[in-house]
């Protein structure tokens, strides 16, 4: 595991966010610097790797964007051009994403690298067709995915987030463990974001809100 990263507690819990093929290099929403390649002389794959295999955590849960074909959050559905923001049928903002982890298809599978193999769970979000989730959590509607159910039965009572995007689902899912009683950190190391000014709000809003980011 990287030295780089303050070790886990023992009742602590690592999310790690959206490292999907369609997120990764030759995706439909490639973030930059999340392949395995990059930055140089690597991506955040080692390192999330290292942390799932090594990194002492309680349980390791897997997030995984899952929309179906149509999903409000698709520039094709909203009907406005590619990242810019639409309404969607239930009358919220939308920013409009190319047609992205489309359940079934292999853009929504993990990445072939990713150890997923030592994943405890994985929870689906962005499942319901009226409703964007970036938090991991609880999607835009308010249904909650089951998560934080999970992690409280297993005595989680601090988690880890890392990830794919940071400006946004690292970003969302982090501020919902907040809110939802974790003691929670972001591991910027292992996460990747889209945007760096989205990258720099983030870190703020993270840090103004009480989740701690370690760089
Ligand atoms: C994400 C945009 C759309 C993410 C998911 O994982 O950050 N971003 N869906
Ligand atoms: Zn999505």
């Amino acid at each position: 595991m990287p030295n780089y990263i303050p070790a886990a507690k023992p009742a602590a819990a690592l999310i790690v966010v959206d490292v999907q093929r369609d997120f990764m290099t030759g995706g439909a929403l490639a973030v930059p610097l999340a392949d395995e390649k990059l930055p140089a002389p690597e991506g955040i794959l080692p390192r999330v790797n290292g942390l799932m295999a090594g990194g002492g955590y309680a349980r390791v849960v897997l997030t995984q964007d899952f929309h179906p074909a149509g999903h409000c959050s698709f520039a094709s559905t909203l009907g406005v051009p590619l990242y810019a923001k639409g309404k969607t049928a239930a009358g919220r903002g939308q920013v409009a994403w190319p047609d992205h982890c489309v359940a079934g298809t292999a853009g929504a599978e993990f990445h072939p690298g990713l150890y997923a193999r030592y994943a405890n769970a994985i929870i689906r979000k962005g499942v319901n067709p009226a409703y964007d989730s970036y938090s991991g959590f609880a999607d835009d509607g308010g249904e909650q995915t089951g998560l934080a159910g999970y992690l409280q039965s297993a005595g989680i009572t601090a988690v880890d987030v890392a990830g794919i995007a940071t400006d946004f689902c690292v970003k969302a899912t982090a501020l919902h463990a907040h809110e939802n009683g974790f003691a929670t950190r972001v591991l910027l190391g292992a996460c990747a974001g889209v945007a760096a000014a989205g990258i720099e709000e983030a870190i703020a809003e993270l840090r103004a809100a009480g989740v701690v980011v370690i760089e």
